[in-house]
């Protein structure tokens, strides 16, 4: 299982601007010095970690950035102005590498960390600098240097933010399909998910989290019922859980007495997962019978003093507003 980010970017960093080649110039003083000034700096691509992003998917939609080139110096001594930094902020935890090589340049591991990926280039010297005792009219002045030019692979290990319980057959994998990248077979049978699956949700251009869609839980999971509760840990460092009930279920008379033995497999496994927050998602609302059921069963939980959502993922209906509460939790 790789739950990898990828993206590739291409950086390119400014030029140095051009030294100066001048002489001043004043009325009734014939022979002026050298007085070309220096070109500026180019500016440099730097890459910043920073605390609240967990994926890459906002450079999937931008690829190339550039920094400004260093402005040439002119006569009179004036230095050109240096080239603006393009500041890309990453997730903290990216891992950034050379494209071609794979060569690791750094992991940015900690909030606030920078690497400057791509320097640039220094600006040339104008020829008022090159004036020596012997070299009075120096007819120089450097070029800028070329800024730097890479494409790189950011690699990212996801984590999830928000992981899909419920009993087989809820919807789970339904949802995740509908709401992120994930393409998990979905399927009328119980344990059609066998190995968890995570999904990148864009909620807008800032913002997008990690779900974890994961097996299907029964009552004995804990003892080893249907396929267990080791799949538990992928969602034990979520910062918010979303309970699927699918309060037609024909293999469950009573929603709440379902909703109650998922909880009590979750704090089989581990009594901390019953103290996140949740919140209680009704399934398959497009269907009739489950309809007719909504507000009887919105009665029902309301008593757990959680949030209730009804959906149907089929029909992408309910979701924008489920997917906002959640995202409430994930600062
Ligand atoms: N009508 C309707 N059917 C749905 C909806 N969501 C899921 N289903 C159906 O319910 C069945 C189970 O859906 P899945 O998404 O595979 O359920 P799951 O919770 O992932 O199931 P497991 O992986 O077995 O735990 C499939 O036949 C789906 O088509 C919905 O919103 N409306
Ligand atoms: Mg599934």
């Amino acid at each position: 299982m790789k739950f990898i980010d990828e993206a590739i970017i291409e950086v390119k960093a400014g030029d140095g601007g051009n030294g100066c080649l001048s002489f001043r110039r004043e009325k009734y003083v014939p022979r002026g010095g050298p007085d070309g000034g220096d070109g500026g700096n180019g500016g440099s691509c730097i890459l910043k970690a920073k605390a609240g992003i967990t994926t890459l998917m906002d450079l999937k939609f931008r690829k190339h950035f550039e920094a400004k080139r260093g402005v040439h110096g002119k006569g009179k001594k004036m230095y050109g102005k240096a080239g603006d930094d393009v500041v890309i902020i990453v997730p903290i935890g990216t891992t950034i590498k050379e494209a071609k090589t794979g060569k690791v340049l750094v992991d940015l591991a900690r909030a606030g960390q920078e690497f400057v990926v791509a320097k640039g280039g220094k600006g040339g010297r104008g020829n008022a600098r090159f004036v020596s005792s012997t070299r009075q009219a120096p007819q120089i002045a450097e070029k800028g240097k070329e800024g730097e030019e890479k494409t790189i692979k950011l690699e990212l290990k996801l984590l999830a933010d928000v992981g899909l319980i419920g009993f087989p057959n809820a919807g789970k994998s339904t949802l995740i399909a509908a709401i992120s990248n994930a393409r998990p077979k979905i399927a009328d049978y119980p344990f059609t998910t066998k190995v968890p699956h995570l999904g990148v949700v864009r909620l807008n251009t800032e913002k997008s989290f990690v779900v974890a869609d994961i097996p299907g839980l029964i009552e004995g999971a804990h003892k080893g019922a249907g396929m267990g509760i080791q799949f538990l840990k992928h969602i034990e460092r979520t910062k918010i859980l979303l309970h699927l009930i699918d309060v037609i279920d024909p293999t469950q008379s009573d929603p709440l007495a379902a909703y109650r033995a998922i909880r009590e497999e979750l704090g089989a496994y581990q009594p901390a997962l019953l103290e996140k927050p949740e919140i209680i998602v009704l399934t398959k609302m497009d269907m009739q019978k489950a309809f007719e059921q909504k507000k009887e069963m919105e009665k029902v939980f309301k008593n757990l003093g959680k949030p209730i959502f009804a959906i149907s993922a089929l029909k992408k209906e309910g979701l924008k507003p489920l997917l906002q509460e959640a995202s409430k939790f994930l600062t």
